[in-house]
């Protein structure tokens, strides 16, 4: 085979898939017209990656779509959920809530937990792989067909990606459901082989990911993946099987799992040689099986060093005794964005030119790919022009202005333990509780308030051109002012601007830095239809003028009451941004925490006595392998600490974390020795709370109260209840009131509405202390 990709956006290159399904979801399509819609995507799709230089004869073209997440796909393969409620599984209805949604692996992309308990179905239920193989094999519109390769989350992945469903018994584990996985996965592939299809990939990441097979027995997930492999290798008439192990290192774990894969009788493995390294002696198995060498970065657009890259594949067949050697993509291409050519690059919107040459999204990826597999075919000197091509470009962006500024790593490297610490707590506390005055259990909210559609459509027309930078700055400070004087009617202690001039907060701040680029349609999945145009830091950052102090300044010359400058935390900065492959990650994170450090100084300057520095990606970058963890978290937490560190006693630091389990970065958030953190807790009962207090966290706590990704107003019982329970977990003079995140896609009734009864349930409490 020519070289593969082990997956492809799925949102389409003008988002038609978001189009389609919230077009269907609002009622304006059927199902059928859906279905059509979906249909030509997927055929457009494959289409493209044969014009791109994939085989279109044997399976080197991935058929890796999904209406909305490939968890669920699978979920729904296997009947655990009803092929007819797909939607509703994702997003709930009347008779049933969504399914949970938490991330894929270390990506920004997230996936929805199925639900297993001891009697949950799980059988062969729906035949989609099925179909779009055929689809595409034989299309319908008589256009060139591909025999494509049918990409299926693998069952032990899937298992340990699902919770114990609600009232299953203590102790059960959706592993334990692993035999009746594995006969329905049987099914599907004897189902494809009688389509026709000569392979199918089974995507296992779980088995890089010590963060999902912790709780396992040492042993246990080899003896897993042996008894699958071995069943699934063993149904007649099936595709060959290739094995897909991205995002991190198959050999590092409690058990070396590349060696218990080649001894199975799988066809094929692919590796990820970004995160991982090959093995360095003939491995046992590998003789009789292709090893699909993950070459080409999956999860960053930087385009690669082909040279290099080629050298590393035509020696791995010796290297790793394999019986053959395919040049993929490290993991699928679902986390970049489609296309270079669709931004413009003439330099007129703010986009330097020279970073065209420098990027590969998706389909300069598939060439790359097709020029590595050409190569290790027929020679370097048959693609001598592209290796070249490939070289020049590195060369002319490790030269290039910008990318290295002795000023700015000079300064990153003379920062030392004094710049990441702060006055002693109880000198801090002392001196923030009288400038602030605050009453016990403070009342505020986390940042933003609701992006009304009047407000998008005000940025979409500045983005125009046909609005003014002065008529666009009037009616966002028409918002501040909206704002302040709400939080005011309602009562709140520590108030906000509300952030309406903010599209996104990692986005925001990258088109203020030196050292991004932002682009214009560079979408990116992160769940179901909802996307994000994650920023490109290519050069040492620094900032050239303040970037939040208007706006602070402005909201506060509103009101008596303090209100809080709002910044988005370094490492939150980073995991939301495609980071430059040429500088140690640690070490980009201090260049933006200076960045930081210089916007909270400027900030405390103009009088502002509270300022947040948001983290809610600080569990979403921890290392798969425990191994890995403590410098991450050294780094991470000290980068929020330089940003944070140069703040007057008085100043009350804020943080806030939100999408994740916080159990694995506990000791961190601690660490970030925040005078006030906030957390997403409304849907595990403040359970956050006492353990924090057993890491020895004993500042500030804003256990969120209330669930803003839910439309329903808690009642003002149900958050004194949640509130009585967190001041009974720790000292409640540490107790703050808050939602648990920030406000932007709520609306305004349902917002004022909770709010008033927030505060309501604040002063019922304190009435009791
Ligand atoms: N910003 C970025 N990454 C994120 C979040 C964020 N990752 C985690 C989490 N928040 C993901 N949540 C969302 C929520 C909403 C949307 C995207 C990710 C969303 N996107 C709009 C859409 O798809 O229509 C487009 C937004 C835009 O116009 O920029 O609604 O907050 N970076
Ligand atoms: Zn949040």
């Amino acid at each position: 085979p020519g070289g593969t990709i082990l997956g492809y956006p799925r949102i389409g290159r003008r988002r038609e898939l978001k189009r389609a399904v919230e077009a269907h979801w609002a009622g304006r399509t059927t199902a059928a017209e859906l279905d059509e819609t979906l249909t030509a995507l997927r055929l457009a799709t494959v289409r493209r990656l044969v014009a791109l230089g994939l085989d279109p004869a044997d399976g080197s073209v991935p058929s890796s779509f999904s209406p909305y997440d490939h968890v669920l796909d699978a979920a729904v393969l296997l009947g655990v959920e009803p092929a007819d409620g797909y939607f509703a599984a994702a997003r709930g209805d009347a008779t049933r809530p969504p399914l949970e949604m938490t991330k894929w692996f270390d990506t920004n992309y997230h996936y929805l937990v199925p639900e297993i308990g001891p009697d949950t179905p799980i059988t062969y239920a729906d035949d989609a792989p099925v179909r779009w193989f055929a689809e595409a094999a034989r299309p319908a519109d008589g256009g060139t067909p591909v025999v494509t390769r049918p990409v299926v989350v693998g069952p032990v992945t899937f298992l340990l990606l699902a919770t114990a469903a609600a009232g299953a018994p203590d102790g059960f584990r959706p592993l334990d459901r692993l035999d009746d996985a594995v006969a329905a996965y049987g099914q599907l592939l004897a189902a494809l082989g009688a389509a026709g299809a000569p392979w199918v990939q089974l995507d296992e990441p779980a088995l890089v990911a010590d963060t999902v097979t912790a709780g396992l027995a040492p042993g246990e997930l080899a003896a897993a993946v042996r008894r699958t492999y071995t069943a699934l290798t063993g149904v007649p008439g099936r595709p060959s099987i290739l094995v897909a192990a991205p995002y991190g290192d198959l050999r590092t774990g409690r058990d070396d799992l590349l060696a218990v894969l080649a001894a199975t009788d799988v066809e094929a493995l692919a590796v990820d040689l970004v995160r991982g390294a090959p093995a360095d002696a003939p491995v046992a198995g590998l003789e009789t099986k292709t090893l699909v060498a993950g070459l080409v970065d999956g999860h960053n657009v930087w385009r690669a060093d082909l040279a290099a890259r080629l050298d590393q594949a035509a020696a791995l067949g010796a290297r790793t005794g394999a019986g053959a050697v395919t040049v993929a993509t490290s993991t699928s291409l679902l986390h970049v964005p489609h296309d270079v050519a669709d931004e413009t690059w003439d330099g007129t919107d703010g986009r330097d030119p020279r970073l065209a040459g420098w990027l590969a999204f998706a389909d300069q990826k598939v060439a790359e790919v097709v020029t590595l597999a050409r190569g290790l075919r027929d020679g370097a000197d048959a693609v001598a022009d592209r290796l070249a091509a490939a070289s020049a470009a590195l060369a002319d962006r490790a030269t290039a202005a910008g990318v290295v500024v002795p000023q700015v790593r000079a300064r990153a490297a003379a920062l030392d333990d004094a710049d990441a610490t702060r006055a002693p707590y109880a000198e801090r506390a002392a001196a923030q509780a009288a400038r602030l005055g605050l009453p016990p259990l403070p009342t505020t909210t986390i940042g933003s308030f609701p992006q009304t559609p009047q407000i998008r459509a005000a940025r979409a027309s500045w983005a125009q051109g046909t609005t003014t930078d002065a008529a666009y700055a009037d009616a966002m400070r028409a918002e501040v002012a909206h704002v302040i004087a709400l939080q005011e009617e309602l009562g709140l202690d520590v108030l906000v601007h509300g952030e309406p001039e903010r599209n996104d907060m990692v986005q925001y701040f990258a088109e203020q830095l030196d050292g991004f680029a932002v682009t214009a349609g560079g979408w990116v999945q992160s769940y179901g239809s909802r996307c994000v145009r994650p920023p490109i830091l290519w050069g040492d950052v620094s900032r050239p003028a303040p970037m939040t102090v208007a706006w602070t300044r402005y909201a506060q010359s509103l009101t008596s009451r303090p209100v809080k400058g709002m910044l988005t935390g370094p490492v939150t900065i980073l995991a939301w941004s495609f980071v430059r492959d040429d500088l140690p990650v640690a070490d980009v994170a201090s260049q933006v925490a200076l960045a930081l450090r210089d916007e909270v100084a400027d900030l405390e300057a103009a009088g502002t006595a509270v300022v947040q520095v948001d983290e809610p990606a600080l569990r979403e970058l921890l290392p798969l392998r425990t191994a890995d963890q403590p410098a991450y978290l050294a780094w991470s937490v000290r980068s929020f600490r330089v940003a944070t560190g140069g703040a007057a006693p008085d100043v009350q630091v804020h943080t806030h974390l939100c999408y994740s389990d916080f159990g694995d970065v506990i000791d961190a958030i601690d660490g970030l020795d925040a005078d006030v953190t906030s957390l997403e807790a409304a849907r595990s009962r403040m359970e956050i709370v006492p353990q924090l207090q057993q890491a020895g966290y004993a500042r500030g706590i804003g256990p969120g109260v209330w669930d803003i990704h839910s439309p329903r107003v808690p009642t003002t019982e149900a958050l004194t209840e949640l509130l009585t329970l967190a001041a009974g977990a720790v000292d409640p003079a540490l107790v703050w009131a808050n939602p648990d995140c920030g406000l932007k896609t709520r609306g305004y009734e349902e917002t004022t509405a909770s709010l008033r009864h927030l505060v309501a349930a604040a002063r019922a409490v304190r009435a009791t202390l």
